[in-house]
């Protein structure tokens, strides 16, 4: 991939396409009915771009905080900074005050724009950051708002003129353990991202309507939501609450064609798909954990559909194994996107052969820079970027996740991937969620257990924990079985539909 010298993204993914007079082109819709052109979009993140140069006195490299949910003033807001040659640092509209206040220190960050329906904790954050000199809200309508300030400017911006290689967004980790982690991504970066995957993968089209639930914080999201549709002149429906339940309506309300989303929402979504207009619906993709066998079935059942997997990291922005959905291999992740290159590697770094299950590293045009952290040492060696993950090359040269390298199971002397026995847990029709990992036994080191959330219809009990053993004894190796069944309402997720594994470690409520 090459890339002129100087580079700003906000002029390739925005401005582009308002010099090509495309500027009527449909870009973003809002859930309170918004509907922007690119030439709208332009026209705020202008406005924006030039009270945080004039009012606010924002710099090229300053650290500018987002936060909000999925709306188009969150897109403008990201160009803005995009635009003044600032940096965005997007943040999770869960976080809490003393998280904001880890990311403003770590970040330094010297200025915010914030939803004002999640002003709080930002405001509880900010009576201890002497560093954030100022914080503007945004959907408010207060005279000292980002609204009525920006309209007061022009919505002519010229952008400032950044090198390819300057950084321009810092995204955080939601690591369960340990401090949050900064990741720092180039202009070509996020270019980079729109060539690779999209380009050898999605294929998308300019008249796809984008839509999902991963919040633009997370880079999946961002790319998805964002990045992705615009690289293409496509457009997006930006949701403030995405559930399994509000995205049903409103792929068939905004006849939305390409749908982003994790492995759990399409489990929760899969029973409620016949109550839908889905025929818009062409490409679905599915990440941030792994996909099991059953759900593609599940979805492919429901829908139609063939989902296409993909695994990406905030480290390396995007996705880098993946398949589109002619080459699907259930329970296999895919293969190394063009541009990236992957092996599996063993304790010592040497590369595996195929079958054997090591380290995945990833080499490719993006890659893991931690803002300031030790723990860069331990992610990047010789060029390649460990992501903490076990996966094996199988004998069609597909990458097949196992677990995360520190959540593989070894119990009497034998190595058991949870996901793997989660696969042949979901498989069986009382499951309708489920997480295995292991925890502490005197006598054989650690045991399998299983959290599992039943589907209507079902009781637990220990009938049921007997059926799901013998059901896991005959579809995998027997001593990988659950030894030990807890039966939950829901699993403990993050915003990012990962399942909190350290959670499912202590009985709930412990
Ligand atoms: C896991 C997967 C198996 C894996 C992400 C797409 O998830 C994203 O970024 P995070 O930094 O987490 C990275 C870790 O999540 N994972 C993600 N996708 C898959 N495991 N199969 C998958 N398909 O452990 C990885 O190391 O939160 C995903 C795009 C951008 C992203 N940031």
């Amino acid at each position: 991939l090459q890339f002129p010298d100087r580079l700003n993204c906000a002029t390739e993914l925005l401005d582009r396409w308002i010099a090509q007079g495309q500027g009527e082109r449909l870009c973003l819709q809002g859930s309170d009915g918004k509907r922007w052109t690119y030439a709208d979009l332009q026209s705020q993140a202008n406005r924006i771009a030039n009270l945080l140069r004039s009012d606010l006195g924002v710099l090229p490299g300053n650290r500018v905080l987002l936060r909000g949910a999925n709306t188009p003033e969150m897109v403008a807001c990201w160009f803005a900074v995009q635009k003044v040659g600032a940096v965005a640092v997007a943040t999770m509209p869960l976080l809490r005050a003393k998280e904001l206040i880890q990311v403003i220190q770590k970040a330094e960050i010297s200025h915010a724009l914030c939803d004002v329906r999640l002003a709080e904790e930002l405001a509880a954050a900010q009576t201890q950051c002497p560093q954030l000199r100022s914080l503007v809200h945004f959907h408010s309508e207060a005279a000292d708002g980002l609204e009525h300030r920006a309209a007061g400017h022009s919505n002519q911006f010229s952008n400032v003129d950044t090198a390819a290689d300057d950084c321009c967004l810092i995204a955080f980790t939601s690591g369960t353990t340990g401090a949050p982690k900064g990741t720092m991504h180039f202009h070509r970066d996020v270019l980079a991202i729109c060539r690779c995957w999209p380009s050898h993968v999605l294929k998308p089209q300019a008249d796809d309507i984008f839509i999902g639930s991963p919040p633009l914080a997370f880079t999946f999201g961002l790319g998805g939501l964002v990045l992705f549709p615009m690289s293409v002149g496509a457009s997006a429906v930006l949701l403030e609450k995405a559930s399994p339940d509000s995205l049903l309506p409103a792929i068939a309300k905004y006849r939305a064609t390409i749908l982003f989303t994790a492995p759990t929402s399409y489990r929760a979504m899969s029973p409620l798909v016949a109550q839908h207009d889905l025929s818009s619906l062409r490409k679905c993709i599915s990440a941030g954990e792994a996909l099991p066998a059953a759900t593609r079935k599940l979805w492919k059942d429901a829908s139609g559909i063939e989902l296409i997997d993909g695994i990406g990291a905030t480290e390396l922005l995007h996705i880098f194994i993946s398949h589109d959905e002619a080459h699907a291999k259930p329970g296999a992740t895919g293969v190394p996107v063009p541009g990236y290159q992957a092996c599996i590697l063993d304790d010592e770094g040497r590369v595996l052969p195929a079958g054997q299950v090591g380290k995945l590293a990833v080499k490719g045009p993006t890659g893991c820079r931690y803002l300031n952290d030790e723990r860069q040492r331990g992610y990047v060696l010789n060029g390649w970027n460990l992501t903490g993950d076990a996966y094996l090359i199988d004998a069609d040269g597909y990458f097949v996740y196992q677990a995360r390298t520190d959540d593989m199971i070894i119990s009497g002397g034998y190595n058991i991937a949870g996901p793997e026995v989660e696969s042949a847990l979901l498989a069986h029709p009382a499951v309708a969620e489920c997480g295995v990992v292991g925890v502490a036994d005197e006598e054989r080191g650690q045991i399998v257990k299983a959290v599992v959330v039943l589907r209507t219809g079902f009781e637990p009990g220990p009938d049921l924990a007997k059926t799901l053993q013998d059901f896991v004894k005959a579809s995998i190796a027997p001593y990988k079985y659950p030894r030990a069944i807890e039966f939950r309402n829901q699993l403990p997720r993050t915003e990012t539909g990962k399942l909190q594994r350290f959670r499912l470690r202590v009985k709930d409520g412990e």
